[in-house]
């Protein structure tokens, strides 16, 4: 260890470590701009481009950016006196000149971290205004840039490359022009971007935003034409009440149903009820194809991979389209629930198709992109019309002046309101595969689990193994979430060095608890631990805890599509993927 002094405080810290980092260890903070560090997962993106973080250093003629110089023995460093501070104001009034003033309509506004540093240091007027860059405005299904709002952080890049392996975002151009963008700065649509938003949860400002849908779920509940459906995803209500001032990992399931039924939508459904019936096909389909297996066929492609999350689905097809048939070809719980809604439900409470709005409130962006795919239309009419994010519900309970902390807890609306505990851990990783375990041995051995719980498969490690003994059948799970741990894991299927009987895979690390719509958590661990937590206790509090044991599925089967697998639930609920 060596010894520094920091603020007239002595530190201990180790050799290699930053001023930034001893001074953070020791309790004394300094504002950062570019700096951010993605928690225990290892990653720090530091390119000490903003000088925001600038200290004074005995000795040293310049002041140094805290967040990339190291500790040295008998150091002496300043972190708040005058000097220090008029630099950073310099700084600021430097980085702001070069920034639109549009705070009143920005998407940001209020969360922004260049917002709040202006009014920390109490920016009142920039002696540097004058010429700003323009820059075209890149909307994409999920995402916008608005790259006239970047400051050149480069944390999107770091996302994008180092964590999820896409590799859609990177610098480019020179001075005022200078922006990170896609290649050959082509439109985010056209880039190999999956839209699964890590870099929106990342971004400092404005320039990295989700696409909005609420206005166009405001005009369908103020249609009296429109019957209009919502479904919440599992992880939204493991993190919603963070928006209202409640402790990361507050349970708020009963709240959120109030809520979207004080804000006019005429059914509240769960997509844990779509998350069910994905067990049963998926289910259905991981025995079939490892028996397929067990008996020699050639044409069984094993691992079975999980298909619910969108932003795994772009990333294989662009990056693996020869493993198309690798993935399972169960659609995801949105676009199952929205297919079975605007069918069976319709027909039901006898709405016309055309008349029915699904909506679903999502921790993820990629969503909104999803439920645009052609595949999921039928003469052009979406079996989900629109996704709005966990934020973007909680900004309309604000707009609707609800008193979210004080409302009852209320229950879904049946059918397809009812959903097993399987369900509900689908938002963590390894969840899925958990949920279609507990289902596929049952099936499988005609008996029933003393535990439901296969603690073997938890866990926050980006990969993870396990095998599961299906009464003698060892079955070799995979799990990963993150692209760029996704991306080792189908390296290996495609080298035919792979073990595993199926593989879960979720694009956003710790799964969709840390989705890109969900509240801005910066990645924090400590806050993705508390959201999993949750969910897990949602699933111990259910009365029912596997997915072919909910009595409105049985009944969907019995009523409308026969068995798991059969021609109707084909027709509905499968899908295929494209290069
Ligand atoms: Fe997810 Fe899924 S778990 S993909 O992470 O399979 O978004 O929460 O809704 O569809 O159920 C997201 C969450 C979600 C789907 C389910
Ligand atoms: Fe990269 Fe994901 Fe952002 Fe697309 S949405 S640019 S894949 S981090």
């Amino acid at each position: 260890k060596i010894t520094i002094t920091i603020d007239n405080k002595r530190i201990e810290a180790e050799p290699g470590t930053t001023i930034l980092k001893a001074a953070r260890g020791a309790g004394i903070e300094i504002p950062t701009l570019c700096h951010f560090e993605m928690c225990d997962m290892g990653i720090e993106n530091r390119p000490g481009g903003c000088r925001i973080c600038v200290v004074e250093v005995e000795g040293r003629r310049n002041l140094a950016p805290s967040c990339v110089t190291e500790v040295q023995e008998g150091m002496v460093v300043s972190t708040h006196n005058i000097r220090v501070l008029n630099a950073r104001k310099t700084v600021l009034q430097l980085i702001i000149s070069d920034h639109p003033f549009d705070c009143l309509v920005c998407a940001k506004s209020g969360q922004c971290e260049l917002q709040h540093l202006a009014t920390q240091f109490g920016i009142r007027s920039l002696p540097y205004a004058g010429e700003q860059s323009r820059y075209r405005k890149d909307t994409s299904p999920s995402i916008i840039r608005d790259v006239d709002k970047c400051i050149l952080c480069r944390r999107c890049e770091m996302v994008c490359n180092d964590v999820q392996t896409v590799g859609a975002l990177s610098a480019v151009n020179r001075g005022f022009m200078a922006v990170v963008a896609p290649a050959f700065e082509m439109n985010l649509e056209k880039s190999p971007c999956t839209y699964c938003g890590q870099c929106v949860s990342v971004c400092p400002t404005g320039a990295l935003t989700e696409v909005d849908h609420s206005y166009e779920v405001l005009q369908a509940l103020s249609n009296p034409k429109k019957t209009v459906v919502v479904q919440t995803a599992p992880a939204v209500r493991a993190a919603l009440g963070e928006e209202f001032g409640m402790e990361p990992g507050t349970l708020v399931t009963g709240k959120l149903v109030a809520a979207l039924r004080r804000l006019g939508f005429d059914y509240v459904f769960d997509t844990d009820f779509g998350a069910d019936l994905t067990i049963m096909e998926e289910g259905t389909e991981l025995l079939n194809r490892i028996k397929g297996y067990l008996a020699g066929d050639p044409n069984v492609r094993i691992p079975l991979l999980t298909s619910c999350c969108p932003g795994w689905v772009n990333f294989f097809e662009h990056n693996f389209p020869d493993l198309l048939d690798v993935p399972s070809t169960a659609k995801s719980p949105q676009q199952m629930f929205g297919a079975i809604a605007k069918t069976y439900f319709a027909e039901k409470i006898g709405v016309k198709r055309e008349d029915l709005v699904v909506v679903s409130i999502m921790p993820c962006l990629a969503k909104k992109y999803e439920c645009q795919r052609d595949e999921f239309k039928v003469d052009g009419n979406p079996d989900v019309d629109y996704s709005i994010s966990t934020r973007e519900l909680a900004a309309f309970i604000r707009q609707a002046n609800i008193d979210f902390p004080g409302l009852p807890d209320e229950e879904y609306d049946d059918p397809l309101g009812e959903s097993s505990g399987a369900g509900v851990i689908f938002g963590n990783t390894g969840g899925v595969i958990e949920a279609a375990c507990r289902t596929a041995y049952e099936l499988y051995t005609g008996r029933s689990l003393d535990r439901v719980e296969f603690h073997e498969l938890r866990g926050m490690a980006g990969i993870r193994s396990a095998t599961v003994d299906f009464d003698g059948l060892k079955l070799n799970i995979g799990i990963a979430h993150g692209l760029g741990n996704a991306r080792k894991l189908l390296d290996e299927v495609r080298a035919g060095r792979s073990q595993y009987h199926a593989i879960e895979i979720m694009a956003c690390p710790g799964g969709c608890i840390s989705g890109g719509g969900q509240p801005y958590t910066h990645l924090k661990e400590e806050i993705l631990k508390r959201r999993t937590a949750a969910l897990y206790m949602a699933d111990e509090r259910k009365r029912i805890r596997k997915s072919h044991e909910n009595p409105s599925i049985i009944r969907l089967y019995k009523e409308f599509l026969g068995e798991p697998g059969s021609p109707r639930a084909h027709s509905l609920l499968h899908t295929e993927y494209f290069p």
